[in-house]
């Protein structure tokens, strides 16, 4: 058979196509956190025709858009489906950045919204890096409009293109999918480990998560379970699955092994990081003239809208007793607020007071927060591994 663009379009029409789902594991938690819609084409006789021979033509052919919108009622009606017994499934749908670039597109997205057909804790974009967002204003505005209003954005792919750096910092993404050609290798070489576990630290410096495709096997599993990846995702987790299947699976409540370490380990670089950060950001205002008006993005001035502080306040709770982790939040919480009082004495110039008091007050809470982090992943090591 030869696919034209006339034939997926009738495809698409006649309802030959329809979505499997590939569920994704929580590493902290150890349960199916969402999934990921796939685009399945199955002809009237039976056969199947695979995703790899026809999306890159529709790509190419410039009708993916019409894909995308003909499929999109499909997947809506899926996750209402889905959301029904399952309030916390946050499901993947793929977009090119030909539909990003569609107003037509962002305006169904919004639409649905709206209307209430789609609620958008229970969404998430997957972008494929590989074609480049025009960076459009109106496109940006939209995706920026999107995220804010709670719908996730993740890079699919992550590590193949050449542009993913440029993309990254464009847009709004609050994960990276870490492409399993990566993945597959992480056993085997050094350097494909490397380049994950730094990916994922990249990604935690920005304040994002990362997702791992191509776990397929428990071996890749567990290397990566301490390595501060948010969620795996696989065939050894599960096959992409029908709709029906994925209900059946979800009811089922499976586990996966699960860790609270990549959480320490992420929040101790970050709360490093940030220190760091800030003390450069002191020094640069020290030396200019101009006064400092805005607070950089990467701060969490509250501290329970960070990981670690939605973490003790959260399901770290079950932690409660030990003295490291009672020992945690008074330091944590100071460290914020000590990083509010620098900004406000940055505006009102009072240099003295930060370089007398205050940075020596934060480089000893973030010690404390650091040394109560570094203990808790040595006891949980020593519990796993008994
Ligand atoms: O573009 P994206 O990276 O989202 O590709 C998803 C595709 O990868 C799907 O077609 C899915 O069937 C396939 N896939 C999912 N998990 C695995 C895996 O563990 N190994 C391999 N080789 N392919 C996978
Ligand atoms: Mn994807």
């Amino acid at each position: 058979m030869e696919i034209t663009p006339r034939l997926i379009e009738q495809a698409a029409a006649r309802g030959e196509m329809h979505f499997d789902y590939q569920p994704k594991v929580s590493f902290l938690t150890g349960e199916v956190c969402g999934a990921e819609a796939l685009l399945r084409w199955r002809r009237e006789d039976g056969s199947e025709v695979s995703p790899e021979s026809f999306v890159p033509l529709a790509e190419a052919w410039g009708v993916v858009s019409d894909l995308t919108e003909a499929m999109f009622p499909r997947f809506l009606a899926d996750v209402s489906a889905i959301k029904t017994g399952h309030p916390k499934q946050r499901i993947a749908f793929n977009v090119s950045a030909h539909d990003l670039d569609a107003p037509r597109f962002i305006a169904m997205l919004h639409d649905a919204i709206d209307r209430g057909l789609v609620a958008v804790e229970h969404l998430e974009l997957e972008v494929t890096e590989g074609v480049v967002v025009s960076g459009k204003h109106s496109v940006l505005g939209s995706l920026h409009r999107l995220v804010a209003e709670g719908v996730e954005l993740a890079m699919d792919d992550y590590g193949m293109g050449f542009s993913s750096l440029d993309t990254l910092q464009r847009l709004p993404f609050s994960s990276i999918k870490l492409d399993q050609s990566f993945v597959l290798r992480v056993l085997h070489s050094a350097k494909s480990a490397v380049l994950v576990k730094l990916s994922i630290a990249m990604a935690q410096m920005l304040g994002i998560r990362t997702v791992v495709e191509g776990v397929e096997s428990k071996a890749i599993y567990d290397s990566l379970l301490h390595s501060g990846c948010s969620a795996a995702q696989g065939f050894w987790v599960s096959r992409p699955l029908p709709l029906d299947d994925y209900l059946a699976f979800l009811s089922d409540q499976p586990r996966w092994p699960a860790s609270p370490i990549g959480l320490f380990r992420m929040a101790q670089l970050a709360h490093f990081w940030q220190e760091r950060l800030l003390i450069d950001m002191v020094f640069a205002a020290l030396q200019s003239d101009d006064p400092v008006t805005d607070i950089p993005l990467e701060f969490h001035l509250d501290e329970t809208e960070c990981e670690l502080g939605k973490w003790y306040l959260g399901s770290g709770r079950e932690f409660a007793g030990d003295p490291d982790f009672d020992a945690l939040e008074a330091p944590h919480r100071a460290m914020h607020d000590l990083c509010a009082e620098v900004f406000r004495a940055l505006r009102t110039g009072d240099r003295q007071h930060i370089l007398s008091e205050l940075l020596g007050e934060i480089s000893a809470n973030s010690c404390r927060v650091t040394t109560c982090l570094h203990r808790l992943e040595t006891q949980a090591l020593i519990r796993e591994a008994d």
